[in-house]
């Protein structure tokens, strides 16, 4: 299971000559100006990217979870944010191909794997976020149309992307009563909040999203009425993989850096790699990534077989690699001491984008909500 095949090595290699050349030389550039780059996004498209999962019926790539977790970690090195809004646009690509009928697949799945379109995954509200059953936002069906309002939060690629996956309450019964909509950029009465300055992840926009009187079509709708909740958390356990992935490769990243500048650096007689206590402070990082990288990898093939305990192994590798990838580069910044503090370093920049790691797709305390509740339950 950990040793790679020929066709994994060889999907590794390309995806990173991919990220050291069309996106490591730029990334902190973007970061600063808040450049979402579309163009390279595209280029990702065409290696086959924007639906790595997604079968190929409709132009997806037809790979592994695993495959996926590889792919991440090594985008992740290059940019974490870069890496994870592909994640995203993954998870509501798998989502159209999964649950959509087979119109909708024809129609949604080929420009999304080719990243031709971008997705932006809809379910946070102003009032509705760990506790995402409670979302207000109501579609009300009016013959062949939904007519949707309420307010969408913290939307990723919100104003770049071309289809949004809504999740908008069709009925008050709670998680149930939750349906999965597709809505098409450009409707009338659908508009945008300015781009939300941030910590990290400047090089995608975060924006509010505005229903207003929003007509769509009833044949946008994903699955039966009701079944968005369980649409919407099938898409999130693979994105929690992928963004511990993305933790991961910015982690390893930051790891490898740390290690190149003790090498270099030297003070007390000597190059620092030479004190023992900072030799410990790498083995233990190199641990913390390994152990995270081991559980991401259980998890992959947990989802990729659909294993009973997927929703677990899912939930624990994501709270696992998010916190190692933080701990790591927030480690990686201390070891560069005061150089880690700097822009031009590269690792505060990692720091940044890896912290809301820990928060989005589910926060690791509701992580720990997950697995906790499974495993007391009778
Ligand atoms: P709250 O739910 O208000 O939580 C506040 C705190 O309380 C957190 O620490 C939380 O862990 C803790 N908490 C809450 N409930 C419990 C509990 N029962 N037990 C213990 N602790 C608890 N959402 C989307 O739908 N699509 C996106 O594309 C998207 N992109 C995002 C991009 C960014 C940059 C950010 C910051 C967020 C994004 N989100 C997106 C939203 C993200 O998923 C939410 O921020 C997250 O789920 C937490 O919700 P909240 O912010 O409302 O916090
Ligand atoms: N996989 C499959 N099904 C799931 C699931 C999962 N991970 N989590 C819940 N479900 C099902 C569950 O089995 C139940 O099904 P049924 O109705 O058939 O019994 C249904 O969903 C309701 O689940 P609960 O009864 O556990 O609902 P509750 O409201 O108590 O808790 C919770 C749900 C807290 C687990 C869920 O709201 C959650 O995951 N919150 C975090 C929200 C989140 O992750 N947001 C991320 C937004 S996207 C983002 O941040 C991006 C950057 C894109």
């Amino acid at each position: 299971m950990f040793e790679l095949t020929e066709d994994q090595q060889a999907v590794v290699e390309t995806v990173r000559d991919f990220a050291t050349t069309a996106i490591a030389p730029h990334a902190a550039k973007w970061d600063e100006t808040k450049h979402f780059p579309v163009d390279v996004l595209l280029e990702a498209g065409t290696l086959g990217m924007g639906g790595i999962y997604v079968s190929e019926e409709f132009g997806g790539s037809g790979m592994t979870r695993t495959d996926a977790v590889l792919i991440f970690e090594e985008l992740a090195k290059a940019c974490p944010t870069i890496a994870a809004y592909i994640s995203i646009h993954n998870m509501v690509a798998w989502m159209i191909d999964a649950f959509g009928n087979q119109q909708q697949r024809a129609d949604w799945v080929p420009q999304l794997a080719s990243m031709e379109c971008l997705g932006s995954y809809c379910l946070t509200e102003p009032g509705a976020g760990s506790d995402a059953a409670a979302l207000s936002t109501r579609a009300v069906r009016d013959g062949d149309d939904y007519v949707l309002n309420g307010t969408k939060q913290f939307i990723s690629g919100a104003g770049a992307a071309g289809l949004y996956v809504v999740m908008a309450r069709t009925a008050d019964t709670g998680s149930r009563g939750i349906t999965a909509i597709v809505v098409p950029a450009g409707v009338q009465g659908m508009s945008f909040g300015p781009n939300e300055k941030k910590m990290g992840w400047n090089a995608q926009p975060t924006r509010q999203i505005i229903f207003e009187d929003v007509r769509v079509p009833v044949a946008n709708r994903l699955g039966e009425e009701g079944s968005g909740f369980g649409i919407a958390m099938k898409g999130l356990n693979g994105g929690r993989v992928n963004m511990g992935a993305c933790s991961l490769g910015g982690g390893q990243a930051a790891l490898e850096k740390s290690i190149a500048y003790l090498k270099s650096r030297t003070a007390f007689g000597g190059p620092l790699i030479n004190q023992q206590a900072l030799l410990f402070e790498i083995a233990d990082m190199d641990t913390e990534l390994e152990t995270a990288r081991t559980l991401l990898l259980r998890a992959a093939d947990a989802l990729e077989r659909g294993a009973p305990d997927t929703v677990r192994l899912c939930a624990m590798a994501k709270r696992v690699a998010t916190d190692a990838g933080f701990s790591v580069a927030n480690k990686a910044l201390q070891l560069h001491g005061g150089y880690g503090y700097l822009a031009e370093y590269g690792i505060e920049k990692i720091v940044r984008d890896l912290r809301v790691h820990q928060i989005l797709e589910g926060s690791n305390e509701i992580m720990r909500l997950i697995i906790g509740r499974l495993a007391v339950e009778d």
